[in-house]
């Protein structure tokens, strides 16, 4: 795992946030166009490591950064209980991170479909969540690439945390393809190389359709030949042929084998290099007294695996269309 110590740049980094508009979803296009400047502002050292990691990525398809401002527990709002958030809420501190940090990647995106198409999300435990969602708590979020199936597929998934768990159980879970690829035989990582593989897609894109099956196809392993992107979820993925499925289950435990946990604390960002990794998250318990787990949580896209094909702005909103 990969930390950047943040500590150091809290004052620097509390004086960036306070030069944003301080009800961000009021104007959200304008409010992430000033987070641009802010992120030509930010202290060397991270400005370097989020462009060293927006260059080439990192083995391990992740970077935390640490110690970053945030309220006091006692300073924040309860934690959110629908979604969305109302457009009056004001910026908290975490959500100025992912601005800033996530203007520094690229440029941040809504998804039609999923959660009215708000751009910043709340992620926190729901009582009765459906098994795929980030609402969970008590039972395991299994693997998934975000949104493998959608043609727009965000470069970067970024997770900040205001509140952890209060048993601090709760893990993200990451697996790299650069960890996991030496681990596969020669044969799997030929098969997989390119092969579309039958895919569902996330309750928010079934078009209210209770299952309308798998309406996309996802390549496990595709790109370049010799620095593979991945494509995997556990719950999602549908192979049909059984070489299919031998394959992605041997693929599925070699990224089991190169899992690393990641135990967000508030003051904690995280990016997820959505196009090299796939995601998890352990349970935890809930106690539904205001103060459970909350972090929120942008996508980001960037001009890699053509994602953005000229005169996006950050905050714009696109539609659903599979892959196949
Ligand atoms: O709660 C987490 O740590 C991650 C949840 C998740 O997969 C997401 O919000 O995309
Ligand atoms: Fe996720």
């Amino acid at each position: 795992m990969t930390v950047l110590d943040c500590t150091a740049y809290s004052a620097q980094l509390r004086t960036l946030a306070r030069q944003l508009p301080q009800v961000p979803r009021a104007d959200l296009h304008g409010f992430l166009h000033i987070a641009k400047a802010a992120a030509d502002q930010l202290p060397a050292e991270i400005a370097r490591a989020l462009d060293d990691f927006n260059a080439h990525g990192s083995q391990d398809g992740h970077l935390v950064l640490r110690g970053l401002p945030v309220e006091d527990d006692a300073d924040l709002p309860p934690t959110p209980t629908s979604t969305p958030a109302p457009t009056d809420r004001p910026l908290l501190t975490m959500e100025a991170m992912l601005a800033i940090f996530g203007r520094r990647l690229g440029l941040h995106t809504g998804y039609r479909e999923l959660r009215y198409g708000t751009v910043f999300h709340d992620v926190y435990p729901s009582p009765g969540a459906h098994h795929l969602s980030s609402e969970t708590s008590e039972t395991l979020l299994e693997f998934h690439t975000e949104m493998a199936y959608h043609t727009l597929q965000p470069n970067y998934v970024m997770l900040a945390c205001s509140r952890a768990d209060h048993e601090r159980r709760a893990a993200t879970l990451v697996a790299s393809v650069r960890n996991a690829v030496p681990l596969l035989s020669k044969d799997v990582r030929e098969w997989l190389f390119d092969r579309p593989v039958p895919c569902e897609v996330d309750v928010a894109f079934r078009g209210g359709v209770e299952d309308p099956g798998a309406i996309a196809d996802v390549k496990p392993l595709y790109g370049d030949k010799d620095d593979v992107y991945l494509g995997y979820d556990r719950e999602l993925l549908t192979p049909k042929f059984p070489h299919d499925v031998e394959a992605v289950e041997a693929l599925s435990k070699a990224l089991d084998e190169v899992t690393e946990a990641v135990y967000l604390v508030p003051g904690d960002v995280l990016i997820i290099d959505n196009f090299r990794t796939t995601h998890a998250r352990t349970p935890f318990t809930p106690r539904w007294d205001g103060h459970d787990r909350w972090l929120h949580r942008v996508y980001i896209r960037t001009d890699r695996n053509g994602q953005l094909s000229g005169g996006e702005r950050a905050g714009d909103v696109v539609d659903f269309e599979p892959r196949h």
